[in-house]
């Protein structure tokens, strides 16, 4: 028994030395280095502490066979991998937001707080935040709250983690998180730490490393990181990780991208990013890239848009983005718009959603696409949204 384990890291050991080396010749022909604030961030530093990087720091080198794609040179970038539309997409979130009674409202009513969220960082990302109105969303927000200090997915209903940090996050893209009575709702998040360090999602119980970075990225946001066993998150988080190098959403559980972000983000944030081998996560996520050009969530599962994001966030996050094809990425998101009504959804030519618009035009946003606002891959902001929330304070 213990020899076959041993022969199997051996093995994953000699594929992730192949593949290292192959992504280091790929890198050497094609890619230059990327010095952008949202890929440079998390390299080993706690951003809360000290941010290295200005924001606007430009690339330094730029070439017409590059794979990174630059804010700085739009048109040629367009004429090759063809055009985000941008307005279209725009008018679908908002379209979205109006309608209340259609089914897709049904559905997302009791995760509405969460719609909210996908939707108006998508508006802030496509630089149209302004289009709606801040003071009536900021006041629905807050009558979502429970008196335990929790948000609900809605009006009237049970707080949970999962709303709560939409919450936290949609103030934070209006700058309004002074309308937070800050004390009760880290006091609800810091209750749910259990002894061995994990979090539960609500009163109920259910363990899972989701509620582990929802704690650890909205009381960072909210500067009380002091509130929580810091030490404890973190070991209980390392405690996930698999010898295929992903996380799973408890000790022992099978890896999956979404948990991955979860686990790498919250690793990112209390700058513990120096306890995994980022080689053999990084050979993980980059195995995830299918000959679409799109990503599973999973071995042997088809790609969708949203695992873009889960994905690209924590290679970006352990350095590690040009160990995919970005430029075949950036065409298979581009492929699954609706590009008569707008909204982007899971694969090409399926029925669009916010969740897959949020998550392809974030996913684009991380490739640096042009004319798109950078997002911060560990609290999925827009990086001047994080940058004022810890750099001028
Ligand atoms: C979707 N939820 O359980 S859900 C979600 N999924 O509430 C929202 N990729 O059917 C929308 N699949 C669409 N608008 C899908 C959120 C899921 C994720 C399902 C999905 C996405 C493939 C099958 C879980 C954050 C929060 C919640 C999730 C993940 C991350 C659905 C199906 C499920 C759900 C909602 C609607 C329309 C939208
Ligand atoms: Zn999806």
């Amino acid at each position: 028994m213990l020899n076959s384990s041993c022969v199997s890291l051996k093995i994953k050991n000699g594929l992730k030395c192949v593949k290292a080396q192959q992504s280091a010749q790929k890198k050497k022909q094609t890619s230059p280095p990327l010095h952008s604030p949202a890929r440079s961030r998390y390299s080993g530093v706690a951003p809360f502490q000290s941010p290295l990087i200005v924001s606007g720091e430009v690339p330094t080198t730029n070439s017409a066979t590059s794979h990174s794609l630059s804010r700085q040179s739009p048109v040629s970038t367009i004429r090759r991998m063809g055009e985000l539309k941008i307005e279209k997409h725009v008018k679908y979130i908002l379209s979205v937001e109006k309608r209340k009674d259609d089914f897709v409202s049904v559905v997302m009513e009791h995760l509405r707080l969460n719609g909210a969220y996908w939707g108006l960082t998508t508006l802030d990302i496509l630089g149209k935040l302004d289009a709606v109105d801040q003071d009536e969303v900021v006041s629905w927000v807050m009558q979502c709250q429970h008196e335990s200090g929790g948000f609900g997915g809605n009006i009237g209903h049970d707080p949970h983690m999962l709303y709560t940090l939409s919450a936290i996050q949609v103030l934070a893209l209006f700058d309004k998180i002074e309308v937070l009575d800050i004390e009760k709702v880290s006091n609800y998040i810091a209750g749910l730490q259990n002894d061995d360090g994990s979090f539960s999602g609500d009163m109920w119980g259910e363990v899972d490393t989701r509620f582990s970075y929802i704690a650890i990225c909205s009381l960072a946001i909210l500067h009380q990181l002091d509130k929580i066993n810091v030490e404890r998150a973190v070991k209980y988080i390392l405690s996930c990780q698999n010898l295929d190098g992903g996380f799973g959403c408890t000790p022992g559980a099978e890896s999956h991208a979404g948990q991955n972000f979860c686990c790498v983000g919250a690793l990112a944030i209390t700058g513990s990013l120096h306890h995994v081998d980022k080689d053999l996560l990084g050979w993980w996520l980059c195995e995830r890239q299918v000959k679409s050009g799109g990503l599973n969530g999973r071995p042997e599962k088809l790609p969708d848009v949203c695992y873009s994001w889960w994905v690209l966030s924590c290679l970006i996050m352990i350095d590690r983005v040009h160990w995919i094809d970005n430029e075949k990425l950036v065409k298979f998101i581009l492929d699954c718009q609706d590009k008569e009504n707008g909204g982007i959804s899971d694969r090409p030519d399926d029925a669009v959603d916010v969740f897959h618009t949020y998550f392809g035009v974030a996913g684009l946003s991380l490739l640096e696409y042009p004319g798109l606002k950078a997002i911060d891959p560990a609290y999925a902001l827009p990086v001047e949204v994080v940058d004022r929330i810890f750099v001028s304070k």
